[in-house]
Order: structure tokens, then C-alpha cells, then sequence
């Protein structure tokens, strides 16, 4: 009798543990899908793509150049700067206040952008 009772004790223990860890994973998953969020621009063609990127407060944003010649991402207003990117380089800024934020390719003028963060 006393030794059902204690492998009651200890099934429950057990249901009450891999409980815990199921919960702990589940919230573990949702702090993850809450992170800040790493978004992607593209330069290819003598263009940003997207143009206009609207993201939220503490994103990271990323920009790849996939075009076969050099170029740089360089903010309007000197908030952030690029060296000199070649093919498949990238250069990364986290945009940690809200605002617009228009850039340009300092080799090829033309080209423009803007990150506007809400
Ligand atoms: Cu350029």
C-alpha cells in the first residue's frame, strides 16, 4: 500500500515536471517569435528593394548587395554608414528610435531609400 502510494507521488511529480518543461519551451518559443526582427533590403540593378521599408522600433535591418558592382548604404541625415559593399557583402543597422530615415548610395546618388520605423 505504502509503496503504490509513493509511485503515485512519484507519477505525479513526474506529469507535473514534463508539464513545467512543455510551458517553459512554449514561452521560450514565444520570446523568440517576439525578438526583433531581422529584415532584408536587397541591392541589385542600381536600386533598394524594397524602396521603402516600414518596420518597427528595434529592427534590424540588412542590406545585401547582390549586384555585380560595388556600392554603399549611406543615411541622409548621417545616422548610419556603409563602408564600400561588393558582391554579397551586407551591412546591418538596428533602428532603435522611430523616424524616417532616408539613404543613398554615396557612389551612385541616384539610387535611394528610406527606413521609416514606427
Ligand atoms: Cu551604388
Amino acid at each position: 500500500m505504502r509503496r503504490s502510494v509513493s509511485i503515485a507521488v512519484l507519477t505525479v511529480t513526474l506529469v507535473i515536471g514534463i508539464g513545467t518543461i512543455t510551458i517553459g519551451q512554449n514561452s521560450l518559443l514565444a520570446s523568440a517569435q517576439q525578438k526583433p526582427e531581422t529584415t532584408e533590403v536587397k541591392i541589385d540593378n542600381f536600386s533598394f528593394g524594397p524602396e521603402t521599408l516600414t518596420i518597427p522600433v528595434g529592427t534590424t535591418v540588412t542590406w545585401t548587395n547582390r549586384d555585380d558592382i560595388p556600392h554603399t548604404v549611406v543615411s541622409t541625415d548621417g545616422v548610419f554608414k556603409s563602408k564600400v559593399l561588393d558582391t554579397d557583402e551586407k551591412f546591418s543597422f538596428t533602428f532603435s528610435k522611430a523616424g524616417t530615415f532616408p539613404y543613398f548610395c554615396s557612389i551612385h546618388p541616384k539610387m535611394t531609400g528610406k527606413v521609416v520605423v514606427q
